[in-house]
């Protein structure tokens, strides 16, 4: 495929609910769209890095200045044979996995739309369905987070995550588990605590959460096995994972019971499957994560997580969930079982709407 052309564009778009996690409060996201032209037909991607550095180092600059001056350079106006081979050329560019991904994403959707299959087939997927769930952030009292939780399980959520920080974390599992025995209810942590918190965490073992996700270090894999060994509930990890290589120090070390994928976070869904394979025949159930997408990250979302062994729902919510309006068509709704259809048109398989997607545009970049 020859690769003609290359947009990017910085969108914010605001988000229909404040987003309160350890890391702070979110309003409104920044993230990067990609567009990329070969031989007719047009791929998108959505890089997701944020506008501050709190979740990883990447920011949308970042991302911005790596995906202009480094990766779009080496692949503009190449004949690609395949996904690889774009990868290959960008390999030598160390981390940066948030830029790399989101120009990844718009090379898997033109290779889909060429062969005219669909992102998940083309992924390996395998359901025409997946689960879904929702992430809560933090509510400042118990009975605004029962509140909210009560609200999304109406909707038909599967699973619900909360986000905990130390002060806000067991009084919430308490009441959540009180007024709902018997959910599939998880937390996440953003590294917000450290081996000295062990009791906390012994604590929350006796609440028959389905994992805790990402309690200590953004990069940690040894305390996090030191903890792992101490509980029943099986630790997540989100942040510390950026590849296979992590992949496999984490498990080796039993440092988690359970893998998020983020294609973001691991540099893209070749990463992503590699990530999925080995968990697979390591008995080690994966889920996909979410960085409060527009419908363009989300579609790549629900794509991957139709593979086999995403086996636990994803934090792959409806768009009204994090926009009043996405920018596709159709946006991405829930249905009534908790489920989220996965398109079947070719790559993946909704249609950006540009009008919309004009008016979050905050500078937009042609190569
Ligand atoms: O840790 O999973 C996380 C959002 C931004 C950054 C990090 C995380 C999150 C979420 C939201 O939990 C997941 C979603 O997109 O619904
Ligand atoms: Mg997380």
């Amino acid at each position: 495929m020859k690769i003609e052309k290359i947009e990017i564009r910085h969108t914010k778009m605001e988000l229909v609910s404040p987003f309160a996690t350890s890391m702070g409060t979110e309003y409104d996201e920044e993230h990067i769209m990609v567009r990329v032209d070969a031989e007719g037909v047009t791929g998108w991607g959505e890089c997701v890095a944020q506008a501050k550095p709190f979740y990883t180092y990447e920011t949308v600059e970042t991302a911005w200045h790596i995906l202009q001056d480094f990766l779009i350079p080496s692949i503009i106006s190449k004949d690609l044979s395949s996904i690889d081979e774009a990868i290959k050329l960008n390999d030598r560019v160390r981390g940066h996995m948030m830029a790399k991904a989101g120009l990844e994403a718009a090379l898997w959707d033109v290779f889909a739309k060429a062969k005219n299959i669909s992102l998940s087939k083309m992924l390996g997927g395998n359901r025409n369905k997946i689960d879904v769930g929702v992430s809560v952030g933090i509510q400042n009292t118990e009975s605004e987070l029962t509140n909210k939780v009560s609200g999304y399980l109406d909707e038909g959520y599967k699973r619900i995550k909360i986000k905990i920080s130390p002060g806000y974390d067991i009084q919430f599992v308490k009441a959540l588990r009180k007024e709902f025995p018997d959910i599939l209810l998880q937390v996440d942590a953003n590294s917000a605590y450290e081996l000295q918190h062990i009791n906390l965490f012994k604590e929350m073992d006796n609440y028959n959460l389905l994992l805790i996700e990402q309690p200590l270090g953004y990069e940690d894999i040894y305390d996090h096995s030191k903890l792992q060994r101490e509980l029943k509930t099986p630790i997540c990890l989100d942040e510390s994972i950026h590849s296979l290589d992590d992949t496999r120090a984490a498990i080796e070390l039993d440092s988690c019971r359970v893998i998020n994928i983020k294609p973001g976070r691991v540099g893209g869904f070749t990463e992503s499957k590699l990530i999925h394979d080995y968990c697979a025949s390591n008995k080690i159930p994966v889920w996909c994560g979410g960085m409060l997408e527009s419908g363009i990250g989300r579609a790549g979302n629900v794509a991957l997580a139709s593979l086999p062994n995403f086996t636990l729902p994803g934090d792959i919510s409806a768009s009204k969930r994090y926009y009043k309006e996405d920018i596709v068509e159709p946006e991405f709704i829930l249905n009534k079982d908790g489920t989220m259809d996965v398109p079947t048109k070719p790559g993946i398989g909704i249609e950006i709407n540009v009008t919309k997607l004009e008016k979050v545009t905050i500078r937009k970049k042609n190569y």
